[in-house]
C-alpha cells in the first residue's frame, strides 16, 4: 500500500511555486475543546498526557459564563472551556456531540485580513474581527467555520506580550506532572458526512488556498468489512495539515460511520501530535493511564523489514520495543515513520490523539492503514458498533 504513496509527488514548494498565498499561516495557534467539566479535563490531560499549566479564565477573574483552562506542551496549547450556567451556547455544542474540538485555531499576522479574504471567498463568517485588549497589548480574533460546528478562528498577536489572550490570567499551581515529550501538532483530521469530502477538498481549496497534497481511496483503505476514503489538505508552508475524511461502502459500519453517528454530525477525529523519541513517549503515557488501540498481529511486526526496505539500515529502534508498546511503523520514499493511536477519550467514541514520530518521511502511514483499522474495528466490535 505505501507504494501508491511514493508514486504522489508531494513536493509542496513545487505545488505552490509562482502562486501568492493569500492566507499565511503562521503555525497553529490553539486548539479549544468545549468539555461538560474543565477542571477535572484539565486535570486528565495534565496527568496523563503531561500538560503544563499556562492560562485561566473564570469566575475568578470576571468571566461569568465560561470557565476555560489553558495548557500548553512545548509548541502545543489546548484550551478546555465548560459553561457556568444553562444560558451559555457551549451547552447545545455538548449536549449535542459531547465534548469535542470546536476551535482550530491558525496564528496569523493579519486576522481581519484572512478573515476578509475567506470570507470574500464563501467562508460563513463565525466572529467577526475582534480587538481585545488589556495591559500586555492588543490581539485581533476573527472567526470562520469550517465542517459540521467547528470553527477556524485566525489569531493575531503581534502586539501582544502577555500570557495567552486578554482576559486569561497566568496559571500555575503546585501540581505539575512531567512532560512526555509532545511537542508540535503534527496534523489534524475530521470527519465528513457520505458524499461530503470532495465538497470540503473544495472548500480548503477555494476559501483557505491550501492544496490536496495526497489522497487514498476506498479501494486503498479497506478491510475486509469496511472502507474509507481521505485526502489531505496542506498550506502553503506546509505547517498546517488536514487529512478529510468520509465513509465509504462496506459490508459493516466503517469508523468513520460510527463517529458521525456519535458525534452526531462532522468534525475532529484525530489530533496528530508529534514527539521526537516515541518509545518514551508512549511508555509514559501508558505507566500514566493512557488506553491505546492493541497491536496488530505478529505477522505485522515479522513483515516489517519487508516494509521498510532499504530504510531497515536507518532504522534505529528495536522491532520487539515497538511491538511491545504497539508502535506502528511505515515508509515512504523520503524516510520512515512511527505512530500510535489512542482509543476514543470521551465515553462516545469520537476524538482520539495520535502519536507520531517522523523520520524523514512526510506520509500518514497509508502502510498500517489496514492493520489499523483492522485493530479499530476489533474496539467497534467490543462496542457492538460495528
Ligand atoms: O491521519 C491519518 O491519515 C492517519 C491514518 O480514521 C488514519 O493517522 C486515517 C483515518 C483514520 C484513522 C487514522
Ligand atoms: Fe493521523
Amino acid at each position: 500500500m505505501s507504494k501508491d504513496v511514493k508514486s504522489v509527488d508531494y513536493g509542496l514548494e513545487k505545488i505552490f511555486e509562482g502562486a501568492q498565498d493569500f492566507l499565511p499561516l503562521l503555525g497553529t495557534d490553539y486548539v479549544e475543546f468545549y468539555v461538560g467539566n474543565a477542571k477535572q479535563s484539565a486535570h486528565y490531560y495534565k496527568t496523563a498526557f503531561g500538560f503544563q499549566d499556562y492560562a485561566y479564565k473564570g469566575l475568578e477573574t470576571g468571566s461569568k459564563d465560561v470557565v476555560s483552562y489553558v495548557l500548553k506542551q512545548d509548541k502545543i496549547r489546548i484550551v478546555l472551556s465548560t459553561p457556568l450556567n444553562s444560558k451559555s451556547p457551549l451547552n447545545d455544542h455538548i449536549v449535542k456531540h459531547g465534548d469535542g474540538v470546536k476551535v482550530i485555531a491558525l496564528w496569523v499576522d493579519d486576522a481581519r485580513k484572512a478573515w476578509e479574504e475567506t470570507t470574500s471567498r464563501g467562508a460563513k463568517s463565525y466572529m467577526e474581527p475582534l480587538v481585545e485588549k488589556d495591559e500586555h497589548g492588543e490581539v485581533v480574533r476573527a472567526g470562520i467555520y469550517t465542517y459540521g460546528e467547528t470553527v477556524h478562528m485566525f489569531v493575531e498577536r503581534k502586539n501582544y506580550n502577555g500570557v495567552f489572550l486578554p482576559g486569561f490570567v497566568k496559571w500555575e499551581t503546585d501540581y505539575k506532572p512531567a512532560p512526555t515529550g509532545l511537542k508540535y501538532i503534527d496534523h489534524m483530521v475530521g470527519n465528513v458526512g457520505w458524499g461530503q469530502m470532495n465538497t470540503w477538498v473544495k472548500w480548503y481549496e477555494e476559501v483557505m488556498g491550501f492544496v490536496n497534497f495526497l489522497s487514498f481511496d476506498d479501494k486503498q483503505i479497506h478491510t475486509e468489512y469496511s472502507a474509507l476514503m481521505s485526502k489531505v489538505m496542506s498550506n502553503g508552508n506546509g505547517r498546517i495539515k488536514f487529512p478529510i475524511n468520509e465513509p465509504a461502502e462496506g459490508i459493516k459500519r466503517s469508523q468513520i460511520e460510527e463517529y458521525l453517528d456519535f458525534y452526531e454530525g462532522a468534525g475532529v477525529q484525530h489530533l496528530a501530535l508529534a514527539t521526537d523519541d516515541i518509545i518514551e513517549t508512549v511508555a509514559q503515557l501508558r505507566a500514566r493511564g493512557v488506553e491505546f488501540l492493541p497491536p496488530p498481529p505478529q505477522q505485522y511486526y515479522d513483515d516489517i523489514p519487508g516494509r521498510l526496505g532499504s530504510h531497515m539500515d536507518m532504522m534505529k529502534e528495536d522491532i520487539k520495543e515497538l511491538q511491545r508498546l504497539s508502535i506502528l511503523v511505515d515508509a515512504d520514499e523520503e524516510g520512515y515513520l512511527l505512530q500510535i493511536f489512542t482509543k476514543p477519550l470521551e465515553d462516545r467514541p469520537t476524538l482520539f490523539f495520535e502519536i507520531i514520530q517522523r523520520m524523514g518521511a512526510k506520509g500518514f502511514g497509508a502502510g498500517n492503514f489496514k492493520a489499523l483499522f483492522e485493530s479499530i474495528e476489533r474496539e467497534q466490535a467490543a462496542r457492538g458498533t460495528l
